[in-house]
């Protein structure tokens, strides 16, 4: 075993806070369906990244390759060269920086970098060598609903129940990743709007977070800017707007994740939605006692509190 992969396994696992936290997006790719090629140098992602962190990110998540619908793969070397100069900055500049890849290979230097959490849009299935990397630096692991690579995503999105559908299909990704020895208190699961899904299936999902929640497992929520944000504000008749003009909308979904019990949302507007969670969290203290108590409050009888009770804003991530 390496020295960083000793270094790792102190890292902590994911803060226990009773409000949902803020993970803001950067992609270092030319070609990402919102942010592609305005953070493709190392100098601007790295400003870009502090900037996500000063708005109130929680942490910030680094993505080397593109996963928008139809986007072609990118070499392993280049999704090298992407992250790891903006991985290494961010983690010495303090912010809690989450890798977003299905590579193991890109995981593993990432964490090398100082990354703390793996962001696996595959939820394992794109690379089998990721549950053991993961299961080693004993770091958390979010395990995304995913039926395939991007360029032919929507060929998998039919559905007859999907948030039936899709809450088994990450249990069965959940017990690939207990089986590979990667323990359950590091595992976050994350319905994967849009991956494969057409409008009707994301806000399905969306109406429908409860369920996914009720898995007794952090549940991180990524609808930032996305398709079906597009399609609702459009309405009708309407255009729909650029990706840049839906962060109210994004915002409002934030509220649904934070009020469903989502353990955090994947952002590109940091400001908003760091101040959503808040409000929510807030409010949430002033419950008055009854059944619909904490933010697990959809987990059937039996499911374990992972939800501490309320005694400050949140727990932050720590480095090493
Ligand atoms: N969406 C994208 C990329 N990574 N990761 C998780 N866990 N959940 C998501 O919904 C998700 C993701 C695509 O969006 P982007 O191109 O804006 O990063």
């Amino acid at each position: 075993m390496t020295r960083a992969v000793d270094a790792v396994r102190t890292r902590p696992s994911l803060p226990r806070t009773d409000r949902c936290q803020v993970m803001g997006i950067l992609n270092v790719t030319p070609d990402s369906f919102s942010d592609g090629g305005r953070y493709d140098s190392t100098d601007a992602a790295v400003a870009h990244g502090l900037a996500l962190a000063a708005a109130g990110a929680d942490s910030v998540d680094v993505g080397g390759e593109s996963t928008r619908p139809g986007a072609q793969r990118v070499a392993p070397e280049e999704e090298l060269r992407r992250i790891v100069p903006v991985v290494t900055e961010l983690a010495r500049a303090g912010v809690a920086v989450s890798i977003d890849t299905t590579r193991a290979r890109v995981a593993a230097a990432a964490l090398e970098a100082g990354a703390v959490l793996v962001n696996d849009v595959s939820g394992g299935l794109a690379d089998p060598g990721m549950a053991r990397v993961v299961a080693d630096a004993g770091v958390p692991w979010v395990l995304m609903h995913w039926r395939g690579h991007s360029r032919d995503m929507y060929a998998s999105a039919s559905y007859r129940d999907v948030v039936g559908e899709v809450r088994r299909e990450l249990c069965a990704r959940v017990d690939a990743a207990l089986t590979a020895g990667v323990a359950a208190d590091r595992l976050v699961v994350d319905p994967g709007l849009g991956f494969a899904k057409h409008p009707e299936h994301d806000l399905a999902l969306l109406a429908g977070l409860g369920e996914i929640v009720s898995l007794g497992l952090p549940v991180l929520v990524g609808a930032s800017r996305k398709r079906f944000l597009g399609t609702v504000l459009a309405g009708a008749h309407g255009p729909v707007p650029a990706t840049g003009e839906r962060d109210s909308a994004t915002t409002a979904t934030t509220v649904l994740a934070a009020c469903a019990g989502a353990w955090g949302v994947r952002v590109h507007d940091v400001a908003g939605s760091a101040d959503a969670v808040r409000v929510v969290a807030a409010a949430g203290r002033h419950r008055a006692p009854g059944p619909i108590q904490t933010s697990a409050h959809a987990a059937p009888e039996g499911t374990p509190a992972r939800i501490l009770p309320a005694t400050e804003d949140t727990e932050r991530w720590r480095s090493v």
